[in-house]
């Protein structure tokens, strides 16, 4: 019996030291101690010189010394499979394979295609310009004074090597070089993006983007004006959203309106985006001003037209339920997957 104990623990030792590098050498392993000729049956054989009174407790030692083997062996067969997956021409067909993250559409630019595409359906087609502008195109083709509030250093960037440039504060800079390009009729979207020097916060930015339109044929009227505007925000919100014109004034239309329309949110019964008034501005509009026509070279006698222009960040804020401007450059993939 203390002669088997003695030799069970030196099989263990044996074993234990054993190194396996390939899988033959597994098999070896397996044919040496666990075949039918292998040591685990030999040491079993043991049993019957063992006598009566001990066999009991001898029959656990070689129970307890099987096991120990085959766990050893099972193991060993184990690692092999892991090492063997992860050789380098192994290719598991079964594992899942890895989705690619998709990008999505960036809010701003969903609701300015949704906007252009609108206008294009009317006949307008899209026209653009310079980001970086000159005084004329910017500001005096557009009969706004020497003095006026909107040259402002506090309101434009100047560029500080070229007095006469700056970076454009609306986009009507590419609808003057669209009238003066003299092609009669004109039916014309300008979508870009608009640069003024204003303190970053949750409701104003120092870039932002604006769709104007324009169209200057014979006969157009104020009526044209409200029609296609009308047109435009039951597409963009729907037929049941309700219009307002309001009196107004820029210096580059007369006359000039603003239009509010019924709050998205509340449906015009009073909450915080509507200030409580049920209505909401979404746009400035007018007849183009004959000086502006004038200083394009167009006939202000015999040509008339009409203009708007909006904010595409402030429709997106309605559309979207967006509480902060500054969400819309900042990027954050969190805020930007939500929009598909
Ligand atoms: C607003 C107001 C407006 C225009 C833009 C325009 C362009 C030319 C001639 C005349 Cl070339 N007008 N554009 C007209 C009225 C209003 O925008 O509040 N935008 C956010």
């Amino acid at each position: 019996m203390d002669q088997l104990l003695a030799k069970i623990e030196q099989y263990k030792l044996e074993i234990q030291a054993s190194s396996v590098g390939s899988k033959e050498e597994l098999e070896n392993f397996r044919i040496k101690y666990l075949g039918t000729k292998g040591l685990l049956k030999s040491v079993m054989g043991e049993m019957k010189d063992v006598p009566n009174e001990q066999k009991k407790a001898a029959g656990q030692l070689l129970n307890e010394f099987k096991l120990f083997v085959e766990a050893f062996y099972q193991q060993l067969s184990d690692s092999f499979e892991v090492s063997d997956n992860q050789s380098a021409n192994y290719i598991d067909s079964s594992l899942p394979g890895q989705s690619l993250p998709l990008g999505s559409r960036h809010p701003i630019s969903i609701v300015q295609n949704k906007m252009i595409g609108i206008f294009q359906r009317l006949g307008f087609s899209i026209a653009e310009g310079p980001e970086i502008e000159d005084d004329w195109h910017n500001f005096s083709a557009l009969n706004l004074p020497e003095n006026h509030p909107a040259r402002d250093m506090q309101d434009t960037f100047y560029i500080s090597q070229h007095p006469d440039w700056l970076l454009r504060t609306h986009t009507s800079n590419a609808q003057i070089r669209a009238m003066e390009k003299g092609e009669l009729p004109l039916r014309i979207i300008c979508p870009g993006r608009v640069y003024r020097n204003e303190t970053i916060s949750a409701r104003a930015h120092c870039f932002f983007n604006q769709v104007e339109g324009l169209y200057i044929a014979e006969n157009v009227s104020f009526a044209d004006l409200k029609q296609t505007l009308y047109f435009f925000v039951k597409e963009m919100f729907g037929a049941d959203v309700e219009v307002r014109f309001r009196p107004s004034y820029f210096p580059f239309t007369e006359p000039s309106a603003e239009m509010d329309i019924s709050c998205l949110i509340c449906s015009g019964k009073g909450c915080s985006v509507c200030k409580r008034t049920g209505w909401v501005e979404i746009l400035g509009c007018g007849m183009v001003h004959p000086k502006v026509l004038e200083n394009c070279g167009i006939d202000s006698n015999k040509y008339t037209g009409f203009a708007f222009g909006m904010g595409v960040e402030r429709i997106t804020m309605l559309t979207y339920q967006v509480k902060d401007l500054r969400l819309f450059s900042e990027n954050d993939v969190r805020f930007l997957k939500q929009f598909t």
